[in-house]
């Protein structure tokens, strides 16, 4: 038997009972309620009838509206923005030492509160104030130097992906260990292979850290570099806002349906590069799935050929890789989870095609 507190939001959407069961519970604990509302009026519209009927909440959205919650979260009570962070690379402080060149970076893990739905508050644990973390890039061959300062209130690491000594891959069983409160510690490695990467605390509990949201994107370029393209990064996440290890929030880079309330904007027949990766914990499998067009991807971004052409990939967590595509018409283009019910928690948003 399950412990009184572990209600899942499964059995939340499953059935009536179970939601009327589950919200007195779940208000002594989190806002789900403000979750719990808005889910129900996103059920109005697309026929999670059990679960309207039990919030009775379904009557501000008329029918077939796309929008999904109300409202929406504002960047400055974050610190971050989606829209800025689907573009937003830090290349570091590049110096030259011996002939090569040196990337030097600087992460600071910190307690942090961040909204991740409309009126959904989650106590995160970030680097450099953000979720996902800062996207690091450097060019294949590369002396990368991460500094990590450590001004949490619990122990945490840096783990890179990526090839490098045993000193260096940010685990609580060699090098420094873990990095306690106060303290600090600078990794560093030769950026390789080329591809696309992550990095992510390693302290135990790890699905704690991760899902508490320490994580973020490496990007390391082929030396000869890529085609010139848009490039975009999308971090799949998820949050537990109810400590029951499963999610009630589904996003990429953060907040629910953020590119669904404002979408990307992309040019027409333009290369876009989408730098894809989930981290997402708790469930076994993530998606991506692009309507009316298809894309190249390039499994982890180490090799420079694509293997498939297709328009949905799915990535454990984990895995990561580079997908490339043209738009041949202007309009609006949904980009969504491929599990439904993600799609529905907040994983879901549009590319807005421009001449
Ligand atoms: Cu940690």
């Amino acid at each position: 038997m399950s412990k009184p507190t572990k209600i899942s939001r499964r059995k939340l959407l499953g059935t009536a009972a179970g939601a009327t069961a589950a919200l007195p519970l779940l208000h002594e604990t989190v806002p789900h309620r403000v979750v719990h509302d808005q889910l129900a009026q996103a059920a109005g519209t697309d026929g999670h009838a059990g679960h309207s009927a039990g919030g009775g909440t379904t009557t501000a959205h008329p029918k077939g509206t796309q929008r999904r919650t109300v409202g929406s979260v504002d960047p400055r009570v974050n610190g971050f923005d989606p829209a800025e962070i689907v573009r937003d690379f830090d290349r570091g402080t590049v110096t030259r030492e011996g002939g090569r060149t040196v990337r030097t970076f600087e992460i600071v893990a910190e307690d942090r509160e961040i909204e991740v739905a409309p009126g959904v508050k989650f106590a995160a644990w970030a680097y450099n104030g953000r979720v996902p973390g800062p996207t690091l890039r450097a060019t294949e061959g590369d002396f990368v130097r991460v500094k990590f300062v450590n001004g949490s209130s619990h122990p945490h690491t840096i783990h890179f992906h990526g090839i490098h000594t045993a000193r260096h891959d940010g685990i609580p069983e060699t090098g420094p260990r873990n990095i306690q409160p106060g303290k600090s510690f600078t990794y560093e490695f030769e950026a390789r292979p080329f591809g696309l990467h992550l990095y992510h605390c390693h302290t135990s509990p790890l699905a704690e850290h991760i899902a508490k949201g320490l994580y973020g994107m490496l990007v390391i370029d082929p030396k000869a570099g890529r085609p010139e393209a848009d490039e975009l990064v999308m971090v799949m996440n998820g949050f537990d806002t109810n400590f029951d290890s499963a999610n009630e929030i589904y996003a990429v880079n953060t907040v629910a349906f953020a590119y669904h309330d404002k979408p990307i904007r992309v040019k027409r027949d333009e290369l876009v590069r989408i730098y894809l990766m989930n981290i997402t914990e708790f469930d076994l499998l993530n998606s991506f799935h692009l309507h009316a067009n298809f894309f190249d991807y390039y499994p982890t971004g180490t090799k420079l050929e694509p293997r498939d052409f297709t328009d949905t990939v799915t990535q454990g967590q984990g895995e990561r890789g580079i997908c490339e595509v043209r738009f041949p018409f202007t309009g609006r283009f949904m980009f969504h989870a491929h599990v439904s019910e993600f799609a529905d928690l907040g994983w879901m948003g549009f590319f807005d095609v421009v001449d």
